[in-house]
Formats: structure tokens, sequence, C-alpha cells
């Protein structure tokens, strides 16, 4: 496949980039956090989006050195902001479900959190429930481990899994993301909040911080306030930007 051989290029000539998303305080309206969002600039076909290229790179066996890539970028990116005086913000990454598994995913983290500029707790990684359900004892130890170094998990796409209310409960997270489809159904946020506030409410009694993702309206974002949700991520506030804007972002007054 030519993408496969493309592929295999870019990660040596550089041609990834992280776009950021910044995760909002909902009551001051101050970015808290920023996803990393991965883009390929591929020489001819454009800037491309991980759905476009993430399960190519997935059957060619190159999801771990793309992570590696991912994690060492916004770790870097940590580092040029701090430098830069701004003030400290959380950096989460995706993490894929072939790098989770990876026995090396805990020495790259460890690794890389070290040369960040910030304490660790600005490193938060999303995972699924379904990355995490393929072997729960397993991902239990991994969880375990990766909290050891001081970073966050985040859950995402909440609500979306087949995680029983048992196991969420054994997950060390410190946030969940509710996923998009909750906030953006007809009616989900305007008509009856109730599900929405009883996801963010779950959220706070298995002690994590809830992050609704594609906040789209200032109707959902007034539901979300009412419903406790601390913090908001979508096109309300700002679509996944460059680093160059997202440094700019960071520097308005918070
Ligand atoms: O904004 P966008 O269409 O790029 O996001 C599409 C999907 O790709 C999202 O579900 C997001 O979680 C995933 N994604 C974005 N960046 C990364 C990444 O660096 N690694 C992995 N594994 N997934 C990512
Ligand atoms: O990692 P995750 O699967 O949550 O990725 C979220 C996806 O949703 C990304 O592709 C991102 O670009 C996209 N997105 C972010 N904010 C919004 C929004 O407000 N509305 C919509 N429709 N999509 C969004
Ligand atoms: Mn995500
Ligand atoms: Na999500």
């Amino acid at each position: 496949l030519a993408l496969e051989a493309d592929l295999r290029r870019a990660i040596q000539q550089n041609e990834f980039v992280l776009h950021y998303q910044p995760q909002v305080d909902v009551r001051r309206w101050a970015i808290r956090g920023v996803e990393a969002f991965l883009r390929w600039r591929h020489p001819t076909r454009g800037l491309l989006g991980p759905g476009q290229f993430l399960s190519c790179a997935e059957e060619a066996g190159l999801t771990v050195a793309i992570g590696e890539w991912v994690i060492g970028a916004a770790c870097r990116q940590q580092k040029a902001w701090h430098e830069a005086g701004l003030p400290p913000v959380r950096v989460a990454v995706n993490l894929s479900p072939a790098h989770f598994r990876h026995q090396g995913l805990v020495e790259t983290i460890s690794l890389a959190v070290q040369d960040m500029g910030r304490s660790s707790e600005h490193l938060e990684l999303e995972v699924t429930e379904s990355m995490i359900m393929r072997d729960l004892d397993h991902s239990l130890k991994v969880l375990k481990h990766l909290k050891a170094l001081g970073v966050r998990i985040a859950l995402d796409d909440f609500g979306t899994g087949f995680t029983s209310l048992r196991e969420l409960r054994l997950l060390p997270m410190d946030a969940v993301k509710i996923d998009a489809s909750f906030i953006q159904e007809a009616g989900a946020m305007e008509g009856s909040p109730g599900f929405t506030a009883a996801l963010i409410t779950l959220a706070h009694s298995l002690k994590c911080r809830a992050i609704a993702e594609g906040v789209e309206t200032q109707a959902q974002l007034e539901a979300l306030q009412r419903a406790g949700c601390e913090e908001v991520q979508g096109f309300l506030y700002s679509p996944p930007r460059t680093a160059e804007e997202t440094t700019q972002l960071l520097t308005k007054k918070p």
C-alpha cells in the first residue's frame, strides 16, 4: 500500500504535527488544559486527520512508533510553553489500543515527563473503555504504574462502552470525558438534561472531573454549568488549532 510506505517516511521526515483543542473551565471560562490531536502534513494529499491514516498505521504495526512521537511532541510543547512563561496547562494525549498494550509504554511516558518542564500531573492520558476492558487485570496494572509516575488518566468516550459500574469503580481515573453524543443529541441538554446530568454525577461519585465534549452552543454550556460539569471542550470555545494559534490563545489573559 502506498500509504504505508508514506507513513514510514512520515515518521522519519517529521511530517506529523499536533493540533490542540482547549478544555475550558465552565465558570471562569479559562483554559485548564488542551487535548492534542494528531495531524499528518502529507506532501501531496494535504493535512490528514487520524481517521484517514491510523487504521493503516495499525495494520502496518506503526501505531507504537507514532504514539511515541505524539507523547514526545506533547511534552516538548509543554516545555516550550513553560519556557515562554505561559501559565501551566494540562496537555492530554489520546493513547491507541496497541500502544496501551505495549510493554514499553510506561518507560516512554516516564522519560517524556522528566523533560517536560512541568510536574507530571500536567500530562493527561486519554484511554477508552474498550481498550481497558480487553484485559482488565493487565490494564489495572498499567494504569497503576502510570498513576505512580504522577500523570493523570482520563476516560474518553465515557458512556459509550460496556464497562460495568462495578468495574468503573476500580479504574484509577482523574477525569471522565462525557461523549459528544450525550451533549449533541436532540434535546440532550436543552429538553431533558437529566441523563447527561446523571453521567456528570456519576463522574463525581467516581471522584473524577467531568469534561463535556462537542459543546457547540451557549444553551448546552448553561445546562452543563447547572449540572455541575467542570470543563467543556468544543467548537463553542475553539476547534483544534495549530500550536502557534494555541500559543496565542494561552497568551491571552486567562
Ligand atoms: O479531530 P479529529 O478528527 O482529528 O479526531 C479524530 C479521532 O482521532 C478522535 O477520536 C481522537 O481521539 C483520535 N486521535 C486524535 N489524535 C490522536 C492520537 O494522537 N493518537 C490516537 N491514537 N488517536 C488520536
Ligand atoms: O478524542 P475524541 O474521539 O474525543 O475526538 C473528538 C473529535 O471531535 C475530534 O475529531 C474533534 O476534532 C471533534 N470535535 C471537537 N469539538 C467538536 C465540536 O464541538 N463539535 C463537533 N461536531 N466535533 C468536535
Ligand atoms: Mn480524546
Ligand atoms: Na472522546
